[in-house]
């Protein structure tokens, strides 16, 4: 019995260590329009947030024909409880429950684009970086607290708890780095993931990755590291 016992656990363990993945130095690709191809991350989360940090890196058309999520995390309440779009009209969208800011970028650059979104429910503060730079900071949803039960959602936006999605929004190029904290990272803390160094994420590991894929979704070598 005792050893019957110890395999299931053994088990257990084979399973919980096959279902996550070092994606460090990968991408998820995307290589056209769609409506039905992303990537659903699954987070270690037991509490509401009352701050959070996503840093990511894209590498997607950043010209004002196309919008397109970057990063899609709806709850059953509020399905724009984090969003992070690409707005044609000339900028980065942040949305914390339902509250959106735009960030305007001047829409030139053709090159892969790292992005810090942080917010902080004591201040409403939030920041918005692109590649190690700050944009002025602004604030909304002060006092508010982000569900913690959440589908996150790369590829796609979602307009409803795991679905609602638009062709005319999906991403189309390519995301890594994604990293998820449940507290404001520094300037500091900013300046050191975006040259690469680390501070261990608490909410999505991008170097212990547990994903699923849906349609068409590459998993191939970043282009910009
Ligand atoms: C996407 O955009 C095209 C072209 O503007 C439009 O014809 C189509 O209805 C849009 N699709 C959806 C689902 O909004
Ligand atoms: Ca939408």
């Amino acid at each position: 019995m005792e050893k019957l016992c110890w395999c299931f656990l053994a088990l257990i363990n084979l399973c919980n260590a096959s279902g996550q993945t070092d994606m460090n130095k990968k991408a998820f690709v995307f290589l056209k329009e769609s409506d039905n191809s992303y990537v659903s991350l699954k987070r270690q989360l037991k509490q509401p947030l009352e701050a959070f940090t996503v840093c990511l890196s894209v590498y997607a058309d950043r010209s004002r024909t196309r919008s397109y999520g970057i990063f899609s995390y709806a709850t059953r309440k509020i399905a724009n409880e984090i969003v992070i779009f690409w707005s044609k009209n000339g900028g980065y969208s942040f949305i914390v429950g339902g509250a959106k800011e735009l960030f305007k970028f001047p829409a030139v650059s053709m090159e892969p684009a790292h992005i810090c979104a942080s917010w902080e429910s004591a201040s409403g503060i939030v920041e918005f970086w692109v590649d190690g730079w700050p944009m002025l900071r602004k604030s909304l949803k002060k006092g508010y607290s982000v569900e913690s039960e959440a589908n996150i959602i790369l590829g796609q936006e979602q307009d409803s708890f795991g679905g609602g999605f638009n062709i005319n929004q999906s991403l189309v190029g390519e995301i890594g780095d994604v990293n998820m904290w449940d507290f404001v990272l520094s300037p500091e803390q900013i300046k050191t993931i975006y040259s690469g160094g680390t501070i261990s994420p608490t909410v999505l590991d991008w170097r212990a990755l547990t994903y699923e894929t849906r349609g068409e979704v590459l998993i191939k070598p970043q282009l910009w590291s």
